[in-house]
């Protein structure tokens, strides 16, 4: 028997996320006679483990296979290569969206013997059956240092057996490592994506076509999940919703969740495309508390922008509006992220879009900026398109989850041939260090909405900012943010922030931000911009909930609120609560804030 060892690792703390990509290949191979009578998987690493750990537990291995994302990389690397040292003969078969998809990469990757591009499952059963006779020619699909061939990626997925309910995951749960205690798993109802945008590895050619699973087996996989209390159901489908079963699949799971009194959440990257039924099921997941929020990435308002990456949005603002105002009426927040900088994008027009987006006369409730992340086989990544749009990047360390200083480094797109590198800067300061801490964490939050009608929300902001342009803490701030930014894209000093005694925990800049505005008083300097609105500006400093229990009566436009909030955090547990959980809902406010009609 040969032995098989497999490395999928998550690194997405506390949480362990079950590892769908090796389930699916291996069961899928395991159905092969010659497979099950040969090979033995010895062991799956998907846990939060070091690679220390992981690789003095392989021992005796005839097989590494390995799945190989951007957060997962360069740890798996590592093991990769003291195994083959140690271990010579073991054949490392590795596959997932990380590696580049060519020769180039192998020869750069000596440990490595096969890569498999694109889906894995049937390219990978062949490498292991013609690793019986040691010969790999007539393998289709595989790149090795001196030969690529093109596979077969159009296989039937229907001989893909579950690996929720063919034991396999049952067989990690009951062998799992003690310290693992929320587990996230991947929930695939189908394949593909028919758009092409060119920031995404999904965008490649050879996933265009969608292809769905059995409808059964997705119900069936739900209840698995359900039953076996997954805190939280990542869905891999890159468009929810675009298929009529996608609500059948929500209305199973809300059954599911009554009937175990499960408390998990079902998360959805929903469809780039117009539907009414993409907002009925969005009400659904929420008002059955299976998300907290609806979210519609329009990843840039440019249109020039939209164009270069090949990408169309749903919606326009004006229906985003409707839309946001729907939802809200219901009680669900919505949300949106950008993308930045992307081909195309110039200064001025990213300033505009952001006050496009503020200035909405419904405003999306939550707002994240992403600076680009260049994709290894995506098109943004290919030399004649960076050519074309004069894209430069730089490495960041710690950039893909900057707040666990993982010290995995991720290539971020600095500047184009339309934005230099310090209009970059400007603009992530911008919005991560201001638009986003002042409007959408509450700190200017009523003064922008209650003075919208007659000053847009973007010119209370503008005013604010040309004031604290003269103030001493904020150009100390200001000078602070650049110098860090500088030198994590120049000198690899990792990026994020640290705030808490945890030195392992790196911060976003709108945290920082955020905390740095609160501890110096922001409001009095606000107070200075807009003196006869003190009332307003009292209303917001006391909406934000700071960590201590409050009880007060505050007034605004002659009318009297309670505000009252009964939670007591030590500051590290509330900074996590605010700034990481808060992301997408409202922690940040108090609990509750009461019109008191005397
Ligand atoms: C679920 C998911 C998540 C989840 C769970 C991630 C996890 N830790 O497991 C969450 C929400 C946490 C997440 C977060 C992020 N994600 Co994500 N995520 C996905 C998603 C939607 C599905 C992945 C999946 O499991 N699919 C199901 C499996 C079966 O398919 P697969 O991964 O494509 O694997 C197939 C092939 O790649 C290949 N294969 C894979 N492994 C192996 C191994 C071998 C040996 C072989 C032969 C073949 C092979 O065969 C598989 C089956 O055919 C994909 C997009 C997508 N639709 O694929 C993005 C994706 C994987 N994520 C991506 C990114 C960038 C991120 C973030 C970095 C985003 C950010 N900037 O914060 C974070 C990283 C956080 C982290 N530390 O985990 C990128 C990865 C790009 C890259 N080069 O690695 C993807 C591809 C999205 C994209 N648009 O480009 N993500
Ligand atoms: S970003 Fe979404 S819509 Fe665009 S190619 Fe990727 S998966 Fe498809």
């Amino acid at each position: 028997m040969k032995n098989v060892y497999a490395i999928q690792l998550s690194n997405w703390p506390p949480s362990c996320v079950l590892p769908q990509a090796i389930g699916t290949i291996w069961s899928y191979a395991y159905q092969h006679e010659d497979i099950c009578q040969n090979y033995q998987m010895k062991r799956v690493f998907w846990e939060n483990q070091t690679p220390e750990t992981i690789i003095n537990e392989i021992i005796d291995p005839d097989v590494l296979m390995c799945s190989c994302y951007t957060w997962n990389w360069a740890e798996t690397n590592q093991v990769i290569i003291e195994v083959k040292q140690k271990y010579p003969n073991c054949l490392v078969i590795i596959g997932g969206p990380e590696p580049k998809y060519n020769m180039q990469w192998m020869q750069e990757n000596p440990a490595v013997d096969i890569l498999i591009p694109y889906y894995g499952e049937q390219v990978f059963t062949d490498v292991l059956v013609a690793n019986l006779n040691n010969n790999f020619n007539d393998v289709n699909g595989i790149i090795t240092k001196d030969k690529q061939s093109t596979g077969n990626i159009n296989f039937d997925f229907s001989n893909i057996p579950s690996p929720y309910l063919n034991g396999f995951f049952d067989w990690l749960l009951k062998n799992k490592i003690q310290s693992t205690k929320q587990i996230r798993c991947v929930f695939e109802s189908n394949r593909g994506c028919p758009f092409s945008c060119t920031f995404c590895d999904i965008g490649a050619m050879a996933y265009q076509k969608i292809k769905r699973f059995d409808i059964q087996r997705c119900k069936d996989e739900l209840e698995w999940m359900v039953k076996n209390n997954i805190v939280a159901i990542d869905v891999a489908d890159a468009n929810f919703g675009i298929f009529d079963v996608d609500e059948e699949f929500v209305d199973h799971l809300i059954t599911l969740k009554k009937k175990y009194k499960w408390n998990g959440r079902f998360l959805p990257t929903f469809a780039k495309v117009k539907g009414d039924n993409i907002l009925k099921i969005a009400n659904k997941i929420i008002e059955n508390e299976l998300d907290s929020i609806f979210g519609i990435s329009l990843q840039s308002v440019n249109p020039n922008v939209l164009k270069a990456i090949k990408r169309k949005n749903p919606f326009t603002l004006d229906e985003m509006t409707n839309i946001i105002l729907d939802m809200n009426s219901k009680g669900t927040a919505v949300y949106t992220e950008l993308v930045f900088p992307l081909p195309n994008d110039t200064k001025k027009e990213f300033i505009n879009g952001l006050e496009k987006l503020i200035d909405m006369p419904q405003p999306f409730n939550k707002f994240q900026i992403n600076q680009t992340n260049i994709l290894t086989n995506s098109e943004l990544n290919d030399n004649e398109y960076i050519e074309k749009f004069g894209l430069t990047w730089k490495s960041i360390k710690g950039f893909t989850r900057h707040y666990y200083g993982n010290n995995i480094v991720d290539k971020v797109a600095t500047s184009t041939s339309t934005i230099s590198e310090d209009e970059v800067w400007d603009c992530i300061f911008m919005s991560k260090c201001f638009y986003i801490p002042l409007y959408y964490y509450g700190i200017a939050r009523t003064l922008c909405d209650d003075l919208h009608p007659t000053l847009k929300r973007s010119k209370v902001l503008e005013k604010i900012y040309n004031h604290l342009c003269n103030v001493p803490w904020f150009l100390e701030f200001y000078k602070k943010m650049r110098q860090h930014y500088f030198n994590s894209i120049n000198n690899r000093e990792h990026f994020g922030h640290i705030i808490t005694t945890d030195k392992s925990q790196y911060w976003p800049e709108y945290a920082v931000a955020h905390r740095t505005y609160i501890d110096n008083d922001i409001f009095s300097e606000i107070k200075k911009v807009f003196p006869q609105h003190t009332d307003i500006i009292n209303f917001d400093q006391n909406s934000i909930w700071t960590g201590n229990s409050i009880d007060r009566i505050v007034e605004k436009n002659n009318k009297k609120y309670h505000i009252l909030d009964d939670r007591n955090y030590d500051y590290e547990d509330y900074l996590m609560n605010v700034y990481i959980i808060g992301r997408f809902n409202d922690t940040y406010k108090v609990k509750q804030v009461k019109e008191i009609n005397d």
